[in-house]
């Protein structure tokens, strides 16, 4: 295994997954400028690497994922720039994940708050631990939620509830982010790393250029109709038939082995 420590993040590449580590121990792996910087500038690379096939999100530590944006007084934005700070950090760092043609899969070591849960709730696959709370943290300190929060958690819960959480500024655990479907699965903290490469390793073995369709296809079911994703899936399906790993699929089917995918 292959790892690289940057300033405020933690790079660990195995095979075809990559597993980044939100690393500020001391501010519970809050968001900065810089730690924004890195995460974009890796997951870029990443995206843009052929070798890699999947990308673990992770935080360091046992109490939190991410602590949302870093909220000490040279880290915070002054008003009149949060406009700027979100088109220029928050959003391209969204954009990174949910933009990507690979599976990322959140795997969840502790509290997932305000912005952290935008990061979290991006990602493809969602594995947390029991302990996890989801905090939505902005309503506390006046602001509103970003980073795409509102529209991933009003998808998932609707909006009446998705603005009782927002306006309270209240915390939701993770079992009953299980049952809302907000997350894919709750594992004991022992088992999380094991959990998430796992499933990594299922990602990775599948064919590559469908699987960055079927999460293309998956974002954009949220907010489509039936007759605009039957022209998407037209064009997805006609790009998935071009690639060598839908005929190397159906030869494997007819002489009854598994397929080698390329
Ligand atoms: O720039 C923009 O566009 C603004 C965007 C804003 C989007 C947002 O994300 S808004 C939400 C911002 N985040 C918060 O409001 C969360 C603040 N943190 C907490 O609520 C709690 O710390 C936790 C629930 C995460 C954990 O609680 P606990 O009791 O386990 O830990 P603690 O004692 O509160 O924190 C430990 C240390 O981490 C502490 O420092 P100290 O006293 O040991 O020196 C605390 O200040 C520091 N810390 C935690 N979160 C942050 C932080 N420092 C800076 N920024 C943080 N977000």
């Amino acid at each position: 295994m292959e790892t690289k420590k940057l300033t405020t993040i933690q790079i660990q590449a195995k095979g075809p997954v990559v597993s980044v580590t939100l690393f500020r121990p001391d501010r519970l792996n809050a968001l900065d400028v810089t730690m924004i910087g890195e995460l974009i500038e890796t997951l870029r690379q990443a995206n843009s690497d052929p070798s890699v096939r999947v990308i673990i999100l992770t935080g360091d530590g046992e109490r939190s994922f991410c602590s949302g944006a870093d909220l000490t007084q040279e880290q915070l934005g002054k008003p009149g720039e949060y406009e700027q700070h979100l088109r220029e950090y928050y959003h391209p760092l969204l954009r990174a994940i949910t933009g990507s043609p690979k599976p990322f899969i959140a795997s969840l070591n502790g509290a997932v708050v305000g912005a952290g849960i935008g990061l979290a709730l991006a990602c493809d696959y969602i594995i947390a631990v029991p302990e996890v709370q989801f905090h939505m943290a902005f309503a506390r300190i006046g602001l509103v939620p970003d980073t795409g929060v509102m529209s991933f958690v009003t998808n998932h819960i609707g909006r009446q509830r998705a603005f009782d959480w927002a306006a309270t500024a209240g915390a939701m655990s993770a079992q009953e982010a299980l049952k809302n479907g907000m997350i894919n699965e709750i594992v004991e903290r022992e088992n999380l790393v094991m959990s998430s490469r796992t499933k990594a390793a299922v990602y990775a073995k599948m064919p590559k250029a469908a699987l960055g369709f079927i999460k293309q296809m998956s974002h954009a079911a949220v907010n489509h109709t039936l007759d605009e994703m039957l022209v998407i899936e037209r064009n997805l399906q006609e790009r998935a038939a071009a690639e060598p790993d839908h005929m190397e699929g159906v030869r494997a089917f007819l002489e009854k082995r598994n397929p080698e995918f390329s």
